[in-house]
């Protein structure tokens, strides 16, 4: 799990469609890692195992999304082989401090020990090998994604483990009042207030964006990890380009 190693930001998409060609494809666009989704869409932790591998035999990172603060789930996801877990609707430090409990081994967390699972390559790795490097070799990533978040922001920066903060601009829409304008003032301002107090921390943050232009304004921020559109609506845009310039 080197994500950041020597990189100024990483970029990556959402991948909803349960076909693992998609990963494929990201990973020869030189994307940086794959966001599977447990979250929204069809796909189920059986049928993102193949996700996994695909991203991990073309060298790019794969992070799963789980569908709630969900400690099975997040040991799943870790079981499958994931080098990150990421959490929507984190609200308060105590809700950030289950997300590292279950994703880390003792001493740091109390996961769930099994090594009959891809991550301990199903029990021919050496023990001390899979318990001594599984919490440096996985991440925890978690979402901010509400007013409650935002208002506990101190404390939830404050929790140890964490190695990503993912500010979620559409839910924080929702929570503005103003669902689905991400660029809205006070949705703009919350973010940025986010990236300002995370800063001085040393604290990584990440967000969704849509554009180039969007993208190139959180980085030029300081945001790290850019979550790039979703793969039917990168698809939904290459189409729609054709289409255009075919039919005009
Ligand atoms: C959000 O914008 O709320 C997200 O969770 C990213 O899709």
């Amino acid at each position: 799990m080197n994500l950041f190693e020597n990189k100024k930001f990483v970029v990556g998409p959402f991948m909803k469609v349960s076909d693992p060609a998609l990963v494929e494809v990201a990973a020869f666009a030189g994307f940086d890692f794959v966001i599977i989704d447990l979250e929204h869409g069809p796909n189920t932790i059986e049928t993102v195992q193949n996700h996994v591998r695909a991203a991990q035999a073309k060298g790019i990172t794969p992070v799963i999304r789980v569908p709630e603060i969900n400690e099975n789930m997040i040991s799943k996801a870790l079981d499958i082989g994931a080098d990150y877990v990421q959490v929507p609707q984190i609200e308060t430090a105590a809700d950030a401090e289950r997300v590292v409990k279950a994703a880390k081994f003792f001493p740091e967390g109390s996961r769930g020990v099994c090594r009959y699972v891809r991550a301990a390559d199903y029990a021919s790795m050496p023990k001390e090998n899979y318990f001594g490097n599984a919490n440096k070799t996985t991440g925890t990533i978690i979402h901010i994604e509400g007013n409650i978040a935002f208002n506990n922001i101190d404390e939830i920066l404050a929790v140890d483990g964490i190695d990503v903060i993912f500010i979620g601009p559409y839910d924080m829409s929702q929570s503005c009042g103003v669902p689905g304008q991400v660029n809205h003032p006070k949705v703009i301002s919350q973010m940025k207030e986010i990236v300002e107090k995370a800063a001085p921390l040393g604290k990584v943050v990440g967000t969704f964006v849509e554009s180039p232009e969007s993208a190139k304004q959180w980085i030029d921020l300081g945001v790290k990890y850019i979550s790039y559109a979703v793969d039917v609506g990168i698809y939904f845009d290459a189409c729609k380009n054709i289409v255009d310039k075919v039919k005009e």
